[in-house]
């Protein structure tokens, strides 16, 4: 999250509540989002929202940006969320958030606070004998709240004006606090009915203090604990950005003094150009030194770490046993202690006060690391290679520039470039919906306006949201997207082949055209050779009016090598036989 974050935001930049002013229903949401921050809103009209999208549009100091389909302007939102702390889409009823709703659960795995709004059906109509378009053909509308609460953190059905105001606070407030989405549903007949005006935004963003006892006891044990451990080692998860910790796993990793490595999830999350950063730790296929210092260390301490099948590598490289300490959002467990509501950033920040130097790991790193071979480049008429890509990517990596990378192998090529200080690297790695890059490239362009975007996307990702290149287009967002054209789903190649992974070839660089449809000044170019790949980084950086989408032709097998080594650990993993009952 960048620029201003919605935690760092003080409460008196926060816009106070004009109480003169009549408001309605949409237009507290209104107010409440501008207040928390928000300078935009992703919406997809549809008959249940119009009165809603008028309300919101009556606020000016944000903005409604339209997307093509509501999967992308969830994951629009998604991506607004990653740059700018929180996000919110508004969409219409059914037909709208049922698609919304996959890239809600996205948010809730990557613990971002998207808003999800929908518009209902009118009020008159609930408990009525009227049948209603966009429903499953029942009298029964309540199913869509239902799969809401499954997915979010807090979802409300607002029916009434006068209780709207408290419904809208408290989801936004509980979003905001757990960092998962919250889910609002207003029937269309109340988007506009006046209702109380905001009070003071702090009843929203306020967060509860870490209970003080429990963070002593925590912290105490805890220093006791890395007292007794003479190769301490710190990695860090994907968690560590939603706890606001990562100023403090800093400070905390400067006291102690030791290595610290970094899960692929969770790159840059922790400066790679810190004297302490150690490498991204993805067992088998960690940088080098980074799996050798884990594995020779007494303690690993876990801050906000996800091990999944995909993080571990088919749970080949799940660190565990009694030198684990685990500290995450809230909670603190190691070595029989189990200590919960205790912020992770009060935890190290007091734990970095209390710990003695540990440096034996940046000791044994120092003595085994080894430099990155510098790439030799290719010839500029040899046919282009997947290497060849990374190399030239590399000195486009800016400290103003953030990475999106999209599932596939473009995760491998992702993790590969070294990030100077300030640059971003974003990744979908809970989640995983192929296609999420696109649309979340365009709603993270919008909240950190300034930044240099750089996606990598696969062929088979880019077919399932390549429209919200066309609102790019219409925004004149100057992302710049490396089409990985590898003629199929390489990744599930790897893992478990067959026909499925074959896809339908597209002109890629050509839809550009389609999209500019006259107006826009959306860039399109195919790159078959390494020359043609540097001509066109050259125009895809000269075009500040839109997006450039280059499209870079590799053969079907040519992979990174860590994603065979990964692709086999998990289709292992997948092909396990049941166990016995
Ligand atoms: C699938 C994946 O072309 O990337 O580098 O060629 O693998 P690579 P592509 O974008 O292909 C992606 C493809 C089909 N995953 O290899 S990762 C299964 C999947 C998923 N999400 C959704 N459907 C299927 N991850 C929504
Ligand atoms: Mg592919």
């Amino acid at each position: 999250m960048l620029d201003t974050p919605i935690h760092s935001i003080p409460n008196k930049l926060r816009g106070a509540a004009a109480n003169t002013k009549a408001y309605t229903v949409g237009s507290y949401l209104a107010e409440r989002l501008f207040q928390i921050g928000l300078k935009h809103h992703f919406a997809v009209a549809g008959d249940y929202n119009l009165a809603l999208l008028d309300q919101l549009l009556s606020n000016k100091s944000m903005e409604q940006v339209y997307c093509s389909n509501e999967l992308n302007c969830g994951f629009s939102a998604e991506g607004y969320a990653r740059a700018h702390g929180a996000a919110a889409a508004v969409v219409t009823f059914s037909v709208g958030a049922i698609s919304a709703f996959n890239a809600i659960g996205g948010a809730y795995a990557e613990n971002l606070p998207v808003i999800l709004i929908s518009g209902a059906p009118n009020t008159n109509d609930l408990g009525s004998e009227h049948l209603l378009h966009h429903t499953l053909g029942t009298h029964d509308f309540s199913y869509q709240l239902e799969i809401a609460k499954k997915i979010t953190c807090a979802a409300v059905s607002i029916t009434s004006a006068s209780d709207a105001p408290a419904l809208i606070d408290h989801a936004i407030r509980t979003a905001l606090l757990e960092k998962k989405p919250a889910y609002i549903e207003i029937a269309c007949n109340i988007s506009s009915a006046l209702c109380a005006a905001p009070g003071p935004i702090s009843a929203v963003v306020t967060e509860n203090p870490s209970d003080q006892q429990t963070l002593d006891a925590a912290v105490e044990a805890a220093a006791a604990f890395l007292r007794g451990k003479q190769k301490p080692v710190i990695l860090i998860g994907s968690k560590l950005r939603a706890a606001g910790a990562e100023k403090a796993a800093i400070d905390f990793a400067e006291a102690v003094g030791c290595s610290v490595t970094v899960m692929a999830a969770a790159k840059s999350f922790f400066p790679e150009d810190h004297p302490q950063f150690t490498g991204i730790y993805w067992g088998e296929i960690s940088a080098p030194g980074a799996r050798e210092i884990v594995d020779w260390s007494d303690a690993v301490v876990c801050l906000g770490t996800i091990f999944n099948d995909y993080s571990t590598i088919g749970w080949t490289a799940v660190p565990s046993g009694a030198g684990v300490l685990t500290a995450d959002t809230n909670r603190v467990r190691f070595d029989g202690h189990d200590f919960s509501r205790i912020h992770l950033r009060d935890f190290l920040a007091a734990l970095a006060r209390k710990v003695e130097k540990r440096g034996a790991t940046m000791i044994e790193y120092e003595r085994i690391r080894s430099e990155r071979r510098p790439e030799k480049p290719a010839a500029r008429d040899a046919k282009l290679v997947r290497a060849e890509i990374v190399r030239q990517i590399r000195p486009l990596v800016t400290p103003d520039t953030t990475i999106i990378a999209e599932t596939g192998d473009s995760w491998f090529n992702g993790v590969q470039l070294s990030l100077p200080r300030g640059a971003r690297f974003e990744v979908e790695m809970q989640w995983g919906h192929i296609g999420w890059s696109v649309p979340a490239t365009f709603g993270y362009a919008l909240g950190a306006p300034g930044r240099r975007i750089i996606s990598l996307i696969g062929d088979g990702s880019f077919q399932l949201t390549a429209q919200e290149v066309a609102q790019m287009i219409r925004l004149k967002v100057p992302a710049i997207i490396f089409l990985i054209n590898n003629h199929g789903y390489t990744i599930e190649v790897e893992i478990h082949d067959g026909p499925y992974n074959n896809i339908k070839n597209w002109d890629y660089a050509g839809l550009i055209k389609a999209f500019n449809a006259g107006d826009g000044h959306g860039r399109g170019l195919r790159a078959t050779t390494g020359g043609e790949l540097a001509e066109a980084i050259k125009v895809a950086l000269a075009n500040t009016q839109g997006p450039t989408l280059i499209e870079c032709v590799i053969d079907r097998d040519d992979c990174t090598a860590e994603l065979l080594t990964w692709g086999r650990r998990v289709s292992t993993a997948n092909g396990r036989a049941p166990s016995p009952r």
